[in-house]
């Protein structure tokens, strides 16, 4: 399979891959150009708008349906609109994107549609209760959906605990508990939380949590839920050692115990995906900053398919 960029024409990232009427839609975020500094804070992920793209198939001409919501239709959105995620129900389709609010706290918003590549309507406000970066949706089989979220550093999870906020809150080190990503149950309009959000355990082989210390392993952002004959499969990015790896689960709140990777290192700093199954094959959708030359903040998104073995385990993509 080819590993050329799925679109040429602009930056894009964070790509988030959903099957709709047959046709793979692909929700990433809108890299740009921009004057913002290059630092850990991700100032320089300074983006201010979502294009949705769809194919026939992985390998097939891609459309890009042209802007589907800007910060400026965005009500408390003040700007960064980082990686989104859609899902669809009870005949409609939901956006969810992450933006920094007007106190510079990042919240995760939701704007609703007729149409999968929308355009969107954004809520006035943010979800309530919500916080830090990086929404992803699972409508499960009983029509339940979850919404599960959260990056450190520069997403600002560590300033969220027990979903109090503290600007002053830290990643922790040593062999405490990593930070966990976060889940809760959405309401049936999808617009609202209807529980409290809960903080994932990701275990080891030994059924102890992952330690803050194990950066090969721990979460740090880009959670994606997918489900795989019947089990529960959380990927993620390990973001400073650059791995997207998964962990398992039979329920959606977990606990989830690791599994391994699922891609190396790309080029770029970054590294954040979406699985889809598509006429009974599986896709890992990413990004790489091979179409800039390496630059972090633009990146391009590539399709490729995975496998699993008999036990159910992701096999790595060579
Ligand atoms: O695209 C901005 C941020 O970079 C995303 O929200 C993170 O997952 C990382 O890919």
């Amino acid at each position: 399979m080819s590993d050329k960029p799925l679109i040429t024409h602009l930056y894009t990232a964070d790509p988030s891959a959903h099957v709709y009427n047959g046709r793979i839609y692909v929700y990433p975020s809108h890299d740009r150009e921009t004057d913002q500094p290059t630092n850990d804070n991700g100032d320089q992920y300074d983006m201010v708008d979502y294009h949705v793209f769809s194919m026939d198939e992985v390998g097939a001409e891609v459309t890009d349906h042209g802007v589907a919501l800007a910060v400026e239709d965005i009500p408390w959105a003040k700007n960064q609109l980082w990686a989104p995620d859609a899902a669809a129900k009870n005949g409609k389709y939901y956006l969810f994107f992450p933006a920094r609010d007007h106190d510079d706290i990042f919240r995760i918003g939701v704007a609703v549609g007729d149409k999968p590549e929308g355009p969107f309507k954004a809520e006035p406000e943010p979800i309530k209760n919500s916080y830090s970066i990086d929404p992803a949706v699972l409508v499960d089989d009983d029509n339940a959906a979850y919404l599960y979220f959260g990056g450190i550093w520069g997403g600002q999870l560590q300033q969220w605990s027990g979903n109090q906020h503290d600007p002053s809150g830290e990643e922790p080190t040593g062999d405490v508990p990593a930070i966990g990503p976060r889940v809760a149950k959405l309401s049936d309009d999808m617009t609202a939380l209807a529980e409290d959000v809960r903080e994932i355990q990701i275990l080891d082989e030994n059924g102890e949590r992952l330690k803050a210390d194990d950066h090969d392993r721990r979460f740090f952002e880009g959670a994606w839920m997918h489900k795989h004959q019947g089990r529960y499969y959380l990927s993620y990015s390990t973001g400073d050692t650059h791995y997207l790896v998964y962990a398992t689960a039979d329920n959606p709140y977990g606990p989830f115990t690791y599994g391994g990777r699922i891609l190396e290192p790309v080029v770029g700093w970054t590294t954040h995906h979406s699985i889809v199954e598509h006429q009974g094959r599986w896709f890992l959708f990413h990004h790489d900053s091979s179409l800039s030359g390496g630059v972090n903040h633009l990146r391009c998104v590539k399709a490729k398919e995975i496998f699993y073995d008999d036990a159910g385990n992701i096999l790595p993509v060579v």
